[in-house]
């Protein structure tokens, strides 16, 4: 899996952009990643991972390249979004490239910042925006299905199992409901959705915006928070709330790393919201880290879990993949604990794995490989 990448959606001015421009402000030297000075509305982050800080500091490499988190701030939904000229190209585009959806829901009171609707309602505004992406899903699925249904007509099995598994989509998405909550039941159906690219298919998390006093003084007692984690709750989601203040955000991160531990010490913060924001992607969608280390380079690699050796190496190189012998590894915890590699081997925790082992988080991976 090549870097995550996050679509930031939300209602107008409910922080979506106080964040992203917070995130950019901790953005991943600008240089690097050419295509984000090109699009405003693309963010490149660093994985925060103190395990890569220790092993680049232990290997004395000279480089140190972390695993990085896309993010785009995905404007333009309202409420009717769906409706009348349908979501703008620029949005579709935006929003079908990423692998998860970011929804921010506000959930601060603030006089002198209108909410769109009046009040604030972080429950209806969580089913305005679903909804708008559930109606843009059906319109599509319909368009499939009045093609489908004219050769389902003529007797076409394949074409007749495609009706049935949009009959199924359309039922659901029509409720305002997300398609995911739709199994497939075999290979075809799973390949069917998938080429239907449709943004209710995408994973989720909610991020709930409150004020920074809310925030500081007194972490998840906001009532707003909860009434949104027990809609979530109610709807069986999977997806996590992240509870953080934007404008808080904005403040750490703009400050040097020095001056933000010790902002983050005063306000009694462990981390800024923004780690566990990455964080929580990489719950949602099964990511894992490996590490590989040496006097060149100390780095970061993004693979789903579950994923076999092999298939990692390929995430470093093709010709890792293809010519892999073995994967000499140890965890990363052992390496910490027992001080360095000779000590690791000498306790017998260095392993020589094979094409069938599955890469575990935190696994540093000497790659051996013949082409
Ligand atoms: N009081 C308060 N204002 C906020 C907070 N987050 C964002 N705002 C303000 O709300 C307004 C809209 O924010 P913006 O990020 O542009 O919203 P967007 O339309 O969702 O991108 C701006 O004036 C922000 O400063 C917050 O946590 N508390
Ligand atoms: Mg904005």
């Amino acid at each position: 899996m090549p870097n995550l990448k996050l679509g930031i959606v939300g209602l107008p001015n409910v922080g979506k952009s106080t964040l992203f421009n917070a995130l950019t402000e901790a953005g991943a030297d600008a240089a690097n990643y050419p295509f984000c000075t090109v699009d405003p509305n693309v963010g490149v982050v660093e994985m925060p991972d103190p395990r890569l800080d220790f092993l680049f500091e232990h290997s004395k490499a000279k480089e140190r390249i972390p695993a990085t988190v896309t993010f785009v701030d995905i404007a333009g939904l309202v409420e009717g979004a769906s409706q009348g000229e349908g979501l703008g190209n620029k949005f579709l585009a935006n929003i079908r490239e990423v692998h998860a959806i970011v929804h921010v829901v506000r959930c601060f009171d603030d006089p002198d910042i209108a909410h769109v609707l009046g009040e604030v309602d972080p429950v209806r505004d969580r089913d305005i925006i679903n909804t708008e992406l559930a109606l843009a899903d059906l319109q599509k699925l319909e368009k499939r299905l009045e093609k489908v249904e004219k050769t389902a007509r003529s007797g076409d099995k394949d074409a007749q199992a495609e009706e049935r598994l949009l009959d199924r989509l359309i039922e659901v998405l029509a409720e305002g409901e997300p398609a995911r909550l739709v199994e497939p039941q075999n290979e075809t159906e799973e390949r069917w959705i998938r080429g239907y690219q449709l943004l209710t298919e995408k994973p989720e998390l909610y991020v709930a915006n409150v004020t920074e006093d809310e925030f500081l003084g007194d972490p998840g007692q906001s009532a707003y928070v909860q009434a949104l984690r027990d809609a979530v709750d109610r709807d069986h989601e999977p997806a996590e709330v992240v509870e953080l203040a934007a404008r808080l955000e904005a403040e750490l991160l703009a400050l040097d790393d020095d001056e933000r531990r010790q902002y983050l010490d005063e306000l009694g913060l462990h981390e800024p919201g923004l780690y566990r924001l990455i964080r929580a992607g990489y719950r949602l969608l099964g990511l894992i880290s490996f590490f590989t280390t040496g006097e060149k380079q100390s780095r970061a690699w993004t693979i789903e879990r579950g994923t076999r050796a092999p298939r990692a190496a390929g995430e470093i190189h093709t010709d890792f993949e293809r010519g892999f012998i073995r994967a000499e590894t140890m965890a990363f915890e052992d390496l910490e604990e027992l001080g360095d590699e000779k000590a690791v081997k000498a306790a017998g925790k260095t392993r020589l794995e094979g094409k069938e082992y599955v890469v575990q988080d935190g696994d540093i991976i000497n790659y051996r490989f013949n082409v």
